[in-house]
């Protein structure tokens, strides 16, 4: 069963169709319209016979004849070819690409419709959906609002209004922070602190969302109160007593703690209270007083002492979106924190230097992993999460702005370079979903490196699961926008089709998958928040044409899609650090 909400949402074949119909229709007028020749042998319906009253010697129009048989045989020979042609499933003469484009968003539109719909009719306000068995349950007592507060801002911005209004009522009748449970202090708030703040300000300042949004905040602040200011890992919501991490001795995730910035930077400019940013603010420079050589950050740092944990360096899980909020921070607001550029900057110096290595035998660039520290040899492996990267560093080549724009005011060796290596490490996340036999990438890749053997991308049958996760075309629609290359986006439909053709169960909802190898594939009877908070938000952006929609210009993208207006620091903050 496949949910049809929108009966406006039109089908694919149905428009090519039409096209066809409309395209023969035309043909056939333009060759009925001809005027008689005095000839008269255009005119089928005419009482004469053929050629009854051409003359019978006339040397220059038999020329002239000969010529017209030519053109009209070309004209006939070229339809035949153009529906050759558009049979093959190449149609870009017939429909604009305006249409074409429309058409996939609105496919997007309709799959976040089958997936959500779902949802709501088996588990609606629980936290964790399972599509295959339509089991579900809460994570929290009384449950945290998580897949639904993810995905508001996806509603808001597929303009999906009554999915929308039953999701606000749940929210506004159930939905409570004040409950005796321990959360992930990162998940919730980029997840839920995020969807709420990006839900106001799309929904024209919803004061529910803002509401929820402090009350939440406040809780999650209980995890800041650590002796060095690094929060811990879990928070629980109603003593809001900080918990520590109860693997990696006690240590946090490095890209956990500093990855609630923008969230609760964004919360003190909404409400003017000062604490959220000071507490947020503080973990950077527990961070940069480490001095990690090459800016290259261990993947764990301890509450308690702010000091590093091991020396696992990677930019896969734990690690990468500390240096996506690097780069967020100064462009939120409004490049005015240099500190965060300075940072920023000095962290892909290093990544270039440490971890930028190509593959065999096709020269795939990608990004390695240093288990035993910045001095030890490093790792293949690639965690699907990297892909996160690509985008992120045109975003700092560029600053959000279009390449011409940018290339216009001042355009360094730097920036040249941050971009190159962004279009080199796309097109390696591209061939992690080309390389596998249902398109769709793997959760970890390794990459070859020696010589003699032939294929680039090796993956383990542990890591070959599919989680839907986002970076991809995170990264796909970033380098679209900046860009303006149509690879990038052919790329997304790809990539999008293969979701579509393995991703999706026989009811027309869609699950995560267990080997991507595989065909046909077995599901993994799980759907991520994520699916639709971030990889169907940021499909529907890849086929949007208005640039103007979410601008990269004026909007942050938090590491969980929801979005967040630029702002001037001043008069209300200033950075409250600065480095040794
Ligand atoms: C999301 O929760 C966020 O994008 C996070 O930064 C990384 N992991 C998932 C998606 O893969």
């Amino acid at each position: 069963m496949s949910f049809n909400v929108s009966q406006n949402i039109p089908d694919f074949a149905t428009t090519a169709r039409q096209a066809e119909d409309y395209i023969w229709q035309r043909t056939n007028s333009v060759l009925h319209s001809q005027s008689p020749s005095r000839h008269g042998h255009y005119r089928k319906d005419s009482d004469l016979p053929l050629y009854k009253d051409k003359p019978l010697s006339s040397q220059a129009d038999s020329v002239q004849d000969f010529r017209r048989k030519l053109i009209t045989l070309g004209v006939i020979t070229g339809f035949i070819l153009f529906f050759l042609y558009r049979s093959s499933g190449l149609f870009w003469f017939s429909t604009s690409s305006t249409e074409i484009w429309k058409t996939r968003q609105d496919l997007v539109r309709q799959t976040f419709l089958d997936s959500y719909l779902d949802y709501e009719a088996h588990a609606m306000g629980k936290d964790i959906y399972k599509p295959v068995s339509k089991q579900s349950r809460q994570m929290a007592p009384n449950g945290l609002g998580w897949i639904i507060v993810d995905c508001l801002d996806t509603m808001m911005i597929m303009k999906l209004d009554e999915p929308l209004a039953r999701a606000r009522a749940w929210v506004s009748d159930n939905l409570t922070y004040d409950q005796d449970y321990a959360v992930n202090t990162f998940e919730t708030t980029i997840r839920m602190l995020g969807g709420f703040l990006s839900a106001h300000y799309l929904s024209n300042y919803d004061d529910l969302y803002l509401e929820k949004a402090v009350d939440l905040a406040n809780r999650l602040l209980g995890a800041f109160d650590s002796p060095s200011g690094i929060p811990y890992a879990s928070v629980n919501l109603r003593t809001l007593k900080g918990i520590k991490s109860h693997d990696d001795g006690g240590a946090s995730s490095t890209a956990e703690v500093t990855s609630l910035q923008l969230e609760f930077k964004y919360l003190s400019k909404l409400t003017g209270e000062t604490l959220y940013w000071e507490k947020a603010e503080k973990v950077m420079k527990v961070i940069d007083d480490n001095h990690a050589i090459d800016a290259l950050v261990p993947i764990f740092i301890h509450p308690d002492t702010g000091k590093f944990r091991g020396q696992q360096i990677r930019l896969g899980s734990r690690g990468d979106s500390y240096y996506e909020y690097l780069l967020k921070q100064y462009l939120q607001t409004n490049n005015q924190e240099n500190i965060y550029r300075q940072m920023y900057d000095e962290s892909m110096t290093g990544l270039k230097k440490r971890l930028v290595e190509k593959s065999y035998p096709n020269g795939f660039t990608y990004i390695a992993e240093l288990d035993s520290g910045i001095n030890g040899p490093t790792t293949p492996k690639m965690d699907h999460l990297v892909c996160f990267l690509p985008g992120n560093l045109a975003l700092g080549a560029t600053g959000g702005y279009d390449l011409a724009t940018a290339q216009r005011t001042l355009w360094t060796f730097r920036q040249a370079a941050d971009l190159k290596l962004s279009k080199e490490l796309i097109r390696t996340c591209y061939q992690m979903y080309a390389a596998t036999k249902t398109g769709i990438a793997p959760e970890i890749v390794f990459f070859n490196k020696d010589p003699s053997m032939s294929e680039d991308i090796h993956v383990k049958f542990q890591d070959a699961h599919n989680l839907q996760r986002p970076e991809t075309v995170e990264s796909l629609f970033i380098l679209w926008r900046i860009t303006k290359d149509p690879i990038y986006r052919e790329w997304g439909w790809t990539i999008f089709e293969a979701f579509r053709k393995y991703a999706v169960l026989s009811d027309g909802s869609y699950s995560s998958l267990e080997n991507v190898d595989q065909i046909p594939p077995l599901s993994r009877d799980n759907m991520e928040s994520f699916w639709l908070a971030e990889t169907l938000k940021y499909f529907y952006l890849l086929f949007e044409d208005d640039d103007s929609i979410l601008s990269l210009e004026q909007f942050v993208f938090n590491t969980e899609a929801h979005p967040f207006p630029k702002f001037n620091i001043e008069p209300l903050f200033k950075t409250g650090w600065s480095r040794d």
